[in-house]
């Protein structure tokens, strides 16, 4: 069974390129998943088609309205009887990473709900339950970018979605450590060479050099991670 995506969103078209292209395009392709997009504002009701207002309280920006954001859920979740996991895209969410995506990818339907403006009313939270998700500590003008984060990052996992090559060098989060720098033709450039070892033939070295590389990285780079990787890695010889 293929996985489905329902967008709800008050841009579709802010959509058609990342789900057009590359990846996300092929896998839609494949048969391995399937977007359906839908506009938050088709459920706005009376002559404005208002989808937010100003917050109780008072206060800057507006905020997105319980009716037409419950009225837009329950009409897209009708239209298949697969039970869908709801996330909502918000700077206040759980935090997104490779695990929740590896995680996220089993399910056989996903309803991601994007707004703009400055927030959701609490009470779609409260009554739709859905899992709150950021992609980061920084402000985005809407939920949007963040769902085609998500979207890419899940099905990029879904089994036959890479191609044989792309698939082993998906191991970069997965194993813990960040990637080993690469190299291609020319081997100069500019006065750069590349370093001896890569072009040595000896796999073994060559293996044993890009280990060395990752660990370095991750630890120069990301101490976070690099702590996280030592504390499952401590009584492992290679290390
Ligand atoms: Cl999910 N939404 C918005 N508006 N900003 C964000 C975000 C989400 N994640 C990080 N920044």
């Amino acid at each position: 069974m293929s996985l489905r995506i329902d967008i709800l969103t008050l841009f579709p078209e802010m959509f058609t390129a990342v789900l057009g292209t590359s990846i996300p395009k092929r896998a839609a392709e494949k048969g391995l998943v399937e977007y359906r997009l839908k506009n938050i504002r088709d459920f706005a009701e009376g002559v404005h088609k208002s989808v937010d207002d100003k917050p109780f309280g008072g206060g800057p920006g507006m905020v997105m309205m319980a009716p037409v954001v419950f009225d837009a859920v329950e009409a897209v979740e009708k239209q298949d009887p697969r039970p869908a996991t709801r996330i909502l895209l918000s700077p206040q969410g759980r935090p997104f990473d490779q695990k929740l995506a590896e995680s996220l990818a089993k399910h056989p339907r996903l309803l991601l709900i994007a707004g703009h403006y400055e927030g959701f009313d609490e009470r779609i939270i409260e009554g739709l339950r859905p899992l709150e998700v950021s992609i980061g500590d920084y402000v985005l003008s809407g939920g949007e970018l963040a769902a085609m984060v998500v979207v890419d990052a899940v099905v990029r996992l879904l089994p036959g979605a890479l191609g044989a090559e792309d698939g082993a060098a998906d191991e970069t989060f997965a194993g813990g450590l960040l990637e080993h720098p690469q190299y291609t033709k020319p081997r100069d450039f500019r006065g750069m060479g590349v370093p001896e070892v890569l072009l040595s033939g000896n796999h073994g070295a060559i293996a044993a050099w890009r280990h060395e590389q990752r660990k370095e990285r991750t630890r120069r780079r990301r101490p976070d991670l690099w702590r996280a990787y030592e504390n499952t890695t401590e009584d492992r010889a290679d290390d």
